[in-house]
């Protein structure tokens, strides 16, 4: 009998409830329900809606329910660092704060105060982002100490869903080690880290692996939907369930593309060395504990942002083709600046950006999104050479996935300015690892080799080869 698995795959700007299965050794998905997601204001804080999100995943599956559908199983990926706090009547203390809201400037600074920054790195392999759940955690303990006090319950945004789902409450392992609070080679809460920190150590719960059945819908949400299922987890770390999908592995360096873009490498173990720490490379935990050698790089959210001061006046195939037309323009913005994180006005903030680095502004949405673009594909030509010195050797290809592969323009720039051939696909990468992590469980794929091959077999990869000049060069 085919299993019907459900992705529930949230990002920054939207979630999808995607149904996935295989029919003749092909995987096929089908988009059952989409909905917006955003940063609002709460009080002081930017912050994440996650009544509202977890509504919507409830509004899928009636959905589901109402198109004569009856899923095996469930798995939730959202992005990382982010949590909530439940109190010990499991009631949440904490609004998911988004990793966007400034409450952690300056902490990075204090924590090294406890624990020096090398030995940090030695410990958890993860990278310096202001955002980390670590410093998250250490200003709740600077501004309201009595919160982490009363804490029974931590809980990542997809770990808090999968408690609302089944009642139950485990820290899953991929989107635990995004905390940096997890031993790189243990694979557990680093229980001395903590102590370091003087953070409450017992409302950490324990690590769960991906593919892990963690049980069935609870009692209450059977009777409110009218079907049960088994909930599974996923990598729930989204970066973590696309780069299952990146179908091959050998001598390919993968660009999840989409809000964020994740560049790297996959591995079996972690790398911690010094040249990493430099420049500023994670070892995030994968399924079957490979490793996500990889580099945060600020992504599709600048045009994203772009689009949105323009009062999304343009569309973003409106805005590749205006970057197109206009090709004289040059200048470059260092794209991983802090500044670039959550600023008023991203148009703003990048011709101010030109001006202090004495470079022409752009003064036409086609040159704001020239400059995005051509500032994306350096930041990437620059990680891609940071990996090969890492590694001593060259990588021939470039895996571009997810859904900012679909930019024929920039992936036709990456090629040319990598002198690399790219591949860009699965466009559904996220989902698409998401299911196959499920598949998995269920024992109807045997292992990640068997996925990336039907992975392969089943979705469009188009090939984009460097121009020959930059060949030649
Ligand atoms: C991508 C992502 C990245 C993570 C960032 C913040 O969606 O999950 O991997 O660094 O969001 O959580």
């Amino acid at each position: 009998m085919t299993k019907y698995s459900i992705a529930v795959d949230i990002g920054a700007s939207s979630g999808r409830l995607i149904l996935g299965y295989l029919e003749n050794g092909v995987l096929k998905l089908n988009e059952i329900h989409r909905f917006e997601n955003k940063i609002v204001k709460k009080g002081e804080a930017f912050c994440w809606e996650a009544g509202k999100l977890f509504q919507e995943i409830k509004n899928g599956l009636h959905q589901c329910k109402q198109m004569g559908i009856k899923p095996d199983s469930i798995g939730i990926d959202t992005w990382a660092v982010d949590f909530v706090l439940l109190d010990e009547d499991d009631m949440p203390l904490t609004e998911a704060v988004s990793y966007r809201d400034p409450r952690t400037d300056g902490i990075m600074e204090q924590v090294f105060g406890h624990i020096i920054k090398e030995r940090l790195y030695l410990e958890t392999g993860i990278q310096f982002q202001k955002f980390n759940t670590i410093f998250q955690l250490y200003s709740i303990k600077q501004s309201n100490p009595e919160i982490l006090e009363k804490a029974k319950s931590f809980l990542m945004i997809p770990d808090y869903f999968n408690y609302l789902l089944t009642n139950k409450k485990v820290n899953e392992y991929t989107n635990a080690t995004s905390t940096q609070l997890v031993n790189a080679f243990t694979k557990k809460w680093d229980v001395q880290l903590l102590d370091l920190l003087g953070i409450n150590k017992e409302m950490f719960h324990e690590i769960k692996m991906p593919k892990t059945i963690l049980g069935n819908l609870s009692e209450e949400l059977v009777g409110e939907i009218g079907f049960d299922m088994k909930v599974i987890l996923p990598a729930t770390h989204d970066t973590g369930s696309a780069v299952i999908s990146v179908p091959e592995k050998e001598d390919t360096i993968y660009i999840s593309s989409g809000t964020w873009s994740l560049i790297g490498v996959e591995n079996y173990f972690p790398i911690c060395i010094m040249k990493a720490l430099d420049y500023n490379f994670t070892n995030e935990g994968g399924l079957d504990y490979r490793y996500r050698f990889l580099k945060n790089i600020m992504g599709l959210w600048m045009i994203q942002e772009v689009k949105r001061n323009y009062q999304d006046v343009y569309s973003f195939a409106e805005l590749v083709e205006m970057a197109r037309a206009a090709d004289s323009f040059k200048s470059l913005v260092d794209v991983n600046d802090d500044r670039f994180l959550k600023p008023e006005n991203m148009v703003d903030e990048i011709r101010n950006y030109c001006q202090d680095t004495n470079q022409m502004q752009p003064n036409t949405p086609g040159e704001v999104a020239k400059c995005v673009f051509d500032s994306l594909a350096a930041s990437y030509k620059l990680a891609v050479k940071e990996i090969e010195e890492i590694f001593e050797k060259q990588f021939k290809k470039i895996n571009v996935i997810g859904g900012g592969c679909q930019n024929e323009m920039l992936n036709q720039l990456v090629a040319d300015v990598t002198g690399k051939e790219v591949n860009a696909g699965p466009v559904e990468a996220t989902a698409i690892g998401n299911i196959v992590a499920q598949l998995m469980a269920l024992n109807e794929i045997e292992d990640i080799k068997d996925a990336r091959a039907i992975i392969k077999k089943s979705f469009e990869i188009k090939k984009y080869l460097p121009a020959k000049h930059v060949l030649n060069q």
